[in-house]
């Protein structure tokens, strides 16, 4: 049979969105491609992505709902039907309902999917049921807190911009790994003479493409900023004629970074020399249009929003918004243009329920009270693995009073300690719309395979599970592609002008930006609010991180070749990951007196993680990296690098503090 063409597009959480094209043989995937005519991808994936199809059509796919018959954790299930999966659900929440009320029950999600339909449909679900709301902040919610509390609702600025600047600050961000795409525009900006610098707190894979590494201590990036802002007041590299149109707050902001940020202070906490701090802040204010690329890793520590809120104020004090190519990306917001809430269903909620955070799992599942979590429904992630305080998460999941149902695509470490497999389909199996949080581009996408096995997607199991509850609203009788079109039609104001035949068949659209976006502030002053007196700390502020009683920050960023958890299924890039590596400066090695290649464990009060050892240059003193999350059957122990982190909270919008953690290591003992 001749091969058909289709069109999809990644589901993962990346920023970039890449469309894809899907070659069909028999109803099956058979080779996944970039596809050309996307106007920010262009036809071109990452390693994780080009073979796509490997994922979809995994002999490790789970095909059948599956009942546990071993202890929680050994992975022993049988198979049984979705009728008798679903009617084992319901009675056992009707049975914890009766004892316990609704708030016992407890959804968990984040992100396997980013498709707006299957990614949020179970809040309509959840909040009919009245069960507790899980506040999804893992990621970066303390990041969109501090763009917002300079920046307000104004738009982010189109990532075309950063080709056209020349100078480019990639901060705190793995571009390499995680943006691969915005990287074209880099290179477009260096080929035009722009320099690109990176600040980081190792040499991250990008450094080899930058004119200048820039290594700053974990967690005080906020002092950078300040420290910059200092010369840059210190110099006369201010654009006043833009601070006096569009910015508020400049002169208390002066008053502040004057006298506390002066350079040989800020050296001392950030561990940068004065003459390179000196040397940044000049290039800087002197460039025509210099742009930051503000990467997520320094948004998770204790001080993380008032980090990121300090780094946005430095645009404005040299008028950057102004120019072509000029600004700061955080984060592409575009949630306006869907009618979101036709999926969420907020008027589902008959009255606020408890909300338990997602970064707290550990002590909801074995401390919180008034009622207990009796009940738990994971879908679309693998908190086994990617939540802090794994100790603690596992001890909740063993808990034989806990009924848990994890709806997944593979045998993950979460569903392991399942009373209830449900099989998932993928992406290629189900119709759904999608946003970017990397450019301005929405694009739909039908199902092109059947599901693999018996897998059905999330909202087809929401319908399934109301109608065994026997929830009569007309809005669970809606297939996906009614949602789809609910969300778009009739459009939002920001989808009108938007080509929607095109839309409709699957190709992907731009939403339109405003000529003069870049200088509509939309904040409650209509300027950047370099003081913002809503704040209890009006100014941006130098506030240390949380650390540890330990020697060495722990850097657990994302690797090439898996996503978060997701690809751990693939051995071919199982491969590429090699091993747990703990990547170590041979200085501080030989303080431990250890040695390459040795199985070492990194320890702190929370956990133990064994690591194979790296020795290298390109991490500090004082720092040890690993790269990717791996899965406990690729460890030699049931824990991984997420039994280092801590339950602790930003300083703002409860976000997670995964990189703001210290640890020990020590030669394993076993050997
Ligand atoms: N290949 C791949 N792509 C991914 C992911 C993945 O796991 N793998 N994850 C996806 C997801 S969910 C997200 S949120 C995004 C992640 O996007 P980001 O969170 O922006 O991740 P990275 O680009 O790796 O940036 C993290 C970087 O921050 C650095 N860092 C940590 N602490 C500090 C600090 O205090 N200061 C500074 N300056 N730098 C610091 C780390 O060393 C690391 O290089 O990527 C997405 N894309
Ligand atoms: N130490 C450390 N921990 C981290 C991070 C870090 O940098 N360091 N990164 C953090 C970040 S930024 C994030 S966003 C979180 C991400 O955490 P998660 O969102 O939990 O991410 P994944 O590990 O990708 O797990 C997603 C799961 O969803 C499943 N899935 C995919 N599609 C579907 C679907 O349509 N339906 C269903 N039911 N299942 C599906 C996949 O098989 C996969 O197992 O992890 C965080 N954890
Ligand atoms: S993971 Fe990111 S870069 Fe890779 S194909 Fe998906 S959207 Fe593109
Ligand atoms: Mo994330």
């Amino acid at each position: 049979m001749n091969p058909e063409l289709k069109r999809s597009v990644c589901p993962y959480d990346c920023p970039d969105a890449c469309g894809l094209l899907v070659e069909v043989v028999d109803g099956q995937a058979v080779k996944v491609m970039g596809d050309p005519e996307h106007p920010f991808t262009k036809g071109t994936l990452c390693p994780k992505m080009v073979h796509y199809e490997r994922t979809v059509h995994s002999p490790q796919r789970l095909t059948q709902p599956l009942l546990r018959i071993g202890e929680k954790g050994t992975g022993q299930y049988k198979p049984i039907s979705w009728d008798e999966g679903i009617q084992v659900i319901v009675d056992r929440w009707k049975g914890i309902m009766a004892q316990y009320g609704a708030e016992a029950i407890l959804p968990y999600s984040y992100a396997g999917t980013m498709g707006t339909v299957q990614r949020n449909c179970g809040e309509g679900f959840f909040h009919r049921l009245g069960a507790s709301r899980l506040a999804r902040t893992i990621c970066s919610s303390s990041k969109g807190y501090g763009w917002a509390s300079v920046m307000g609702d104004t738009l982010a600025p189109h990532p075309d911009e950063v080709g056209k600047s020349d100078f480019i600050l990639l901060w705190g961000t793995n571009a390499l790994a995680t943006n691969i795409h915005l990287l074209n525009k880099v290179r477009e900006a260096k080929k035009r003479g722009a320099s690109i610098w990176l600040i980081d707190t190792y040499e991250n894979p990008t450094a080899r493409m930058v004119d200048q590494v820039v290594l700053v201590r974990p967690g005080t990036d906020g002092a950078l900023a300040l420290g910059i802002m200092h010369i840059l007041v210190r110099e006369g590299l201010i654009d006043q004629a833009f601070m006096d149109r569009f910015v508020q707050g400049f002169e208390q902001l002066r008053k502040e970074v004057l006298p506390n940020y002066p350079p040989d202070k800020v050296s001392q906490i950030t561990g940068i020399e004065v003459k390179l701090l000196e040397e940044m802040a000049v290039h800087y204010g002197k460039s025509y249009a210099p742009f930051i690329v503000l990467g997520s890793g320094l948004c998770r520590y204790g001080n993380g929003a008032m980090t990121v809120r300090t780094i946005t104020c430095l645009p404005a004090l040299v008028g950057a918004w102004g120019k072509p190519g000029g600004g700061l990306l955080a984060s592409i917001s575009t949630g306006m243009a869907f009618h979101s809430e036709r999926v969420t269903r907020n008027d589902l909620l008959k009255e606020p329920t408890r909300v338990v955070n997602m970064n707290q799992l550990g002590y909801a599942l074995t401390e919180l009270s008034n009622p207990p979590i009796m009940g738990m429904y994971v879908y679309h992630a693998n908190p086994a693995v990617v939540a802090p305080d794994q100790t603690m998460i596992l001890k909740g999941l063993r808990r034989e009073d806990l009924f848990t149902v994890v709806h997944e695509r593979f045998m993950t470490d979460t569903a392991r300690y399942a009373d209830i497999i449900l099989p998932a389909t993928s992406s290629l199996e189900h119709a759904d719309i999608y946003r970017s949080y990397g450019h301005y581009g929405i694009q739909k996408a039908a199902a092109v395979i059947p599901p693999v096995g018996e897998a059905k997607s999330n909202w087809e199991v929401f319908q399934l599970l109301a109608q065994a509850i026997g929830f009569e609203e007309d809005f669970f009788q809606q297939t996906t592609d009614d949602l789809i079109h609910q969300l778009v039609d009739p459009p939002t104001p920001w989808l009108e002008g938007v080509d929607m035949a095109k839309l409709h068949a699957g190709r992907l659209v731009e939403l339109s930006l405003p000529e003069d976006y870049k200088t509509t502030f939309l904040t409650p002053s209509g300027k950047i609010e370099l003081y913002n007196p809503t704040e209890a700390e009006p100014l941006p502020r130098y506030f240390e991180p949380y650390g540890d009683d330990a020697p060495f920050y722990l850097m657990s960023a994302p690797s090439l070749y898996s996503l978060n958890s997701s690809f751990n299924e693939r051995p071919d890039l199982l491969r590429k990951k090699e091993a747990a590596y703990l990547q170590m400066n041979p200085k501080d090695a030989e303080t431990k007196n250890l040695l390459e290649g040795q199985k070492v464990i990194a320890f702190n009060e929370r956990g133990e993680v064994p690591f194979i050892l790296k020795l290298t240059m390109t991490v500090p003193q004082g720092v040890v990296v690993t790269e990717g999350l791996f899965s406990m059957e690729t460890m030699s122990r049931d824990s991984t690098v997420n039994a280092l982190t801590s339950q602790r909270l930003t300083d703002r919008a409860a976000g997670s503090t995964l990189y703001d953690v210290k640890v020990d290591v020590r030669l394993w003992e076993s050997i």
